[in-house]
């Protein structure tokens, strides 16, 4: 048994979005976005209190890295992972884990544009430190890209997911369009059924109830 505990919108929707192309069977148990993250029956799963927890083979794994790996090595015929002896390995290592490089930024600016109730609380500074420190992180991608569809040379894999799920988020702070290469490759990646089945199903599961939130001027 394969049990995801998911919040829409949030980084579990990386392993979410996982298990769809890996094409395996499993249950997905949906947490709101607050203090029940805390509760004692989920600090069980992950005693951090965040999502994603993933239970399987009899235990319970987080963190969105650990997971991937876990995962593409559990389920190696997908082609999603690249195993150690791979020529592609190291690559596929530090694109998988570069999720969290940006994923860190956006989690900021979640903290900045919604989860802090009173404007009082919320910093302009911040805003736009850590919107130009996600774009700084997309050069890194577009750099990448040259030459390349995908993050490895192979082709599609577990990176791409990890790393177009960080995007999918930082979208909602910091806009793809000026990096070319970047937009064609998120393009290409969302336009797969494993990505869309990973959307939230309607409005009311949003945590992002708009599409782009502006820095405020500081
Ligand atoms: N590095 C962790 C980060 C997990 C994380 O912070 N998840 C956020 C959602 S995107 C969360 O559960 N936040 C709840 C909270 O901070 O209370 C991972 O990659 O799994």
């Amino acid at each position: 048994m394969i049990r995801l505990h998911h919040v829409p919108q949030s980084r579990s929707m990386r392993t979410l979005w996982l298990l769809h192309e890996l094409g395996i069977e499993f249950e997905v148990v949906q947490w709101p976005f607050d203090k029940t993250l805390r509760s004692p029956e989920y600090l069980k799963l992950n005693p951090a209190g965040r999502v994603p927890a993933l239970e399987m083979d009899g235990r319970c794994i987080w963190e969105t890295g650990a997971i991937t790996e876990v995962l593409c090595e559990r389920f190696p015929e997908t082609g999603m992972g690249r195993m150690p002896g791979d020529d592609e390995r190291i690559d596929w290592l530090i694109w998988v884990h570069f999720a969290e490089t940006l994923s860190q930024h956006v989690a900021a600016l979640t903290q900045q544009h919604l989860a802090l109730y009173d404007d009082a609380m919320r910093s302009p500074v911040v805003m736009q430190i850590e919107a130009k420190r996600a774009a700084k992180c997309y050069e890194a991608i577009e750099a990448r890209l040259e030459g390349r569809d995908y993050l490895l040379d192979s082709g599609f894999s577990a990176a791409d997911v990890s790393v177009g799920q960080a995007v999918y988020m930082a979208r909602h702070f910091a806009p793809i369009e000026p990096y070319a290469r970047l937009a064609d490759w998120y393009g290409r990646i969302t336009a797969r059924p494993g990505f869309i089945a990973s959307l939230p199903i309607s409005d009311s599961e949003r945590l992002y109830t708009r599409d782009y939130y502006e820095a405020w001027e500081a």
